[in-house]
């Protein structure tokens, strides 16, 4: 018998909804429907009924609109880039670090800056003591290039340079350090990020205001389209979004209407669209929700051929999005770390079947510090496996056909399409970024997302689930930072001094008149400079001079983490502890006259604030008083705005490493200041070996990532308490 001629009674659709019910909770099929945070409602079961009217579904790869994957063979014949970001305080070590990975499978170079270098500062400036050599490595000059890719030719190995505020002179430092190497423009390929409308959303290391900034890209834009044909010229980024708490939808959609605020720069620079925009690139987070991960890269393809199209894009290569993805940090926890290395091969193969043309998988370790070489391996291994050991890259974008996963495609696509056209009512990103309604609608989210973990109704295991009853420390990375700054700062004294100090000033004035004028091309003009040995921190600052620095304000969302806490859904006794706590709050307002005051804080030139806006949101809907201080104070700058503003405490919120400078030092300017009776607490990513070495510094309480905001809200109110008895 051959299974065409075998025989059985055919079933519907009804009769399956019959079978459903008996076991569906309630008898009610519709119970098992799951509602995305994009509003997507997920059903139990698809049937061929919900993908026959779907007019992309049977398309092909490598052809319009590219839903199915940009090239016709995909990884059947070149998988994906293996690119692992990375960074590691100085470019010696960083250079041995890329050195060392590519050897061992890595494909291509990522390099990650540390924050002094994000925000255009040079080693020595004093704004950035606690900051240089932390997250990444610090680069003040092309000589710093010419350590960080030694011995790495530039003419094959592409290289992506994570890099937004400070995207100038380190452009051209990449430049001048190939030349230098014998390796011409023409030949370079590679990616830098150059994608500065998310900056002031979410990831904030910009320096300059939104217009100036604007100008910039194009100017690179320009640039590279007509000296450096192989290289991508941004990589317009949505994983930052989803980083700071944007669902899916949210994260396609504002990403790809950030696209299509590019096209419209260069297109009014002069330039033909299909001069430049095969050389625009991609970036996704893929976080847990693997459906939905899949559905967001197959739909962002099919957006952004027909959002180009809408540009009268000719050029296939100009039509195809190309994208990198990440695995998502955030989905990282610092409670049995080991439990990272399954949610990131997760996430990998979410990347893969979404059809990524590279991938950075994340070491498990980076809850908690840097990564050290053992996680780096396994990151880097997950994805050698899977490329090598499980034959998926033998089919080419596998989920195709499958009822659910294109009937979801579609409807991420319809979700996301429905948010580019509120955005385009505005009249575009540049406006809705603009207003600060872009980085509202991603607070919200994030907000939503942290009340829905503290109240148990998203499961993270080993976090509000399944907890260890005692957690053993890992090994991780600590970076001498003091060591780092000495090192740049003497390299930087050794350039200044060798250099022809006339002609370097006579090339930053030039730059300056160019910012001043609108005439001549800013990346052009960097590189000259650069070639002089101007620094960094000169270039941004002759820059500074006419676009001004931008300071973004401190809106926050309110209301948004109580109702998703309190929806009446809750589970377990977490609503009797978020009552309570409430009860205790208000207690205390009515002895002391006021609420209690905290301030929010923010140290250094580290721009992650989704902690701290979430915490801050939390707080207040709480009913603690909550001022938020502005990014990137000072320990001085915020220990006066404490004083002024009378707070009882102020909660530092640190992602970057730089913890042990900064913490101290608010604690001392405070004291300094005459305010040792405001009490210090702190959150963020800090390692459980740090912590005693912060309590000795009079730190009151740390809470670390996976603490459910309300119990670090009742240790707060207990301490500020005891500070006042
Ligand atoms: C590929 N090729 C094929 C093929 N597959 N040709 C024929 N058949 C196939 N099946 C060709 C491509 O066309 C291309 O040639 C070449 O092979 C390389 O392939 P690619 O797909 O372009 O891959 P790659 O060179 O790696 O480029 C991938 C991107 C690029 C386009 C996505 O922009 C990139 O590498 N981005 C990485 C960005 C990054 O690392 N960001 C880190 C961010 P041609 O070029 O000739 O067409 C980290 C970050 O922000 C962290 C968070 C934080 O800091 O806050």
């Amino acid at each position: 018998m051959t299974s065409k001629s075998f025989e059985f009674n055919a079933s519907n659709l009804e009769a399956w909804q019959k079978a459903a019910v008996k076991s569906a909770p309630g008898g009610d099929v519709n119970a098992l429907n799951w509602k995305t945070p994009d509003g997507i409602v997920v059903k139990p079961l698809y049937t061929a009924e919900d993908t026959a009217n779907l007019p992309y579904a049977n398309t092909l790869p490598g052809f319009e609109p590219f839903l199915r994957g940009p090239q016709a063979t995909m990884y059947a014949v070149r998988p994906w880039t293996i690119r692992q970001y990375a960074g590691f305080s100085t470019a010696e070590e960083s250079n041995a670090f890329y050195r060392k990975a590519l050897a061992a499978g890595g494909q291509g170079v990522s390099v990650a800056f540390d924050l002094a270098t994000h925000r255009g500062y040079d080693s020595d400036h004093p704004r950035v003591t606690g900051d240089v050599g932390k997250a990444g490595v610090a680069i003040d000059s092309v000589e710093d290039m010419k350590i960080l890719f030694d011995q790495i030719p530039l003419d094959k190995v592409s290289v992506s340079m994570t890099m937004n505020g400070a995207v100038l002179p380190v452009l051209a430092g990449y430049v001048v350090a190939a030349e230098e190497q014998g390796v011409s423009q023409d030949k370079l390929s590679g990616t830098i990020q150059n994608d500065i409308l998310k900056e002031f959303m979410v990831r904030n290391t910009y320096i300059y205001p939104p217009e100036p900034s604007m100008k910039i890209i194009g100017d690179i834009i320009e640039y590279t389209a007509k000296n450096m044909p192989k290289f991508n010229s941004i990589s317009i980024s949505g994983y930052h979004m989803q980083e700071a708490g944007a669902n899916q939808a949210l994260e396609m959609a504002f990403t790809l209407a950030d696209g299509k605020e590019y096209v419209k720069t260069a297109i009014a620079k002069g330039m033909d669209v299909d001069e430049f925009a095969g050389r625009l690139s991609f970036f996704w987070a893929v976080g847990m929700n693997f459906y939905l991960e899949i559905a967001k890269m197959r739909a962002a393809r099919l957006l952004w051929c027909r959002i180009m199209k809408g540009f009268d894009a000719k050029n296939p290569k100009s039509l195809m999005l190309r994208t990198h993805s990440q695995t998502s940090g955030w989905s990282l926890t610092e409670q049995d770390p080991y439990n990272n290395v399954v949610r990131t091969t997760i996430e990998a193969m979410a990347a893969v079947f979404g059809g990524t043309q590279s991938l950075h998988t994340n070491s498990f370790d980076e809850a908690i510090a840097l990564p050290t070489e053992f996680s780096s391996r396994i990151a880097r291994n997950t994805q050698l496996i899977i490329q090598e050991e499980t034959h998926i890259t033998n089919v080419i974008d596998p989920w195709a056909g499958s009822y659910m996963m294109e009937s979801l495609t579609q409807e991420m696509a319809d979700k996301a399409w429905a948010i580019i056209e509120e955005v385009e009512a505005m009249g575009g990103m540049t406006k809705a970024v603009g207003s600060g309604w872009a980085k509202l609608k991603i607070e919200a989210a994030a907000a939503e997302k942290q009340a829905r973990i503290d109240s148990g109704k998203d499961v993270i295991v080993g976090v509000n689930k399944y907890k260890l009853a005692k957690e053993d420390p890992i090994e991780t990375l600590s970076i001498d930072n003091v060591r780092v700054r000495d090192g740049q700062i003497e390299r930087l004294a050794k350039i200044r001094a060798s250099r022809d100090s006339a002609k370097v000033q006579a090339a930053l004035d030039a730059l300056s008149a160019s910012a001043e004028s609108g005439q001549g091309n800013l990346l052009d003009l960097s590189i000259q400079a650069v070639r002089l040995r101007a620094t960094v921190g000169e270039i941004s600052d002759a820059l500074e001079k006419s676009f001004g620095r931008h300071r973004a304000d401190t809106q926050k969302v309110t209301g948004v983490y109580a109702a998703a806490y309190d929806d009446g859904e809750n589970v377990g006794d977490t609503m009797e502890y978020w009552n309570a706590l409430k009860a205790d709050i208000a207690a205390f307002a009515d002895a002391q006259g006021r609420r209690p005051r905290v301030m929010i804080s923010k140290l250094g030139q580290d721009g992650h604030d989704r902690g701290a806006k979430v915490v801050a949101t939390a707080f207040a809907d709480l009913g603690f008083d909550v001022d938020m201080g502005p990014l990137f104070q000072t320990p001085e700058e915020c220990a006066r705005q404490a004083i002024e503003n009378d707070v009882h405490a102020v909660g530092v919120s640190t992602l970057a490493a730089g913890h042990k400078t900064l913490v101290p030092a608010i604690i001392a300017e405070l004291k300094k200041q005459g305010a040792d009776d405001i009490i210090v607490f702190v959150g963020g990513v800090i390692p459980r070996q740090d912590y005693d070495m912060l309590y000795e510094a009079g730190v009151k309480g740390i809470y670390g990532p996976g603490t459910p905001i309300p119990v670090s809200a009742k240790d707060v109110l207990e301490q500020i308490k005891k500070a006042l008895a």
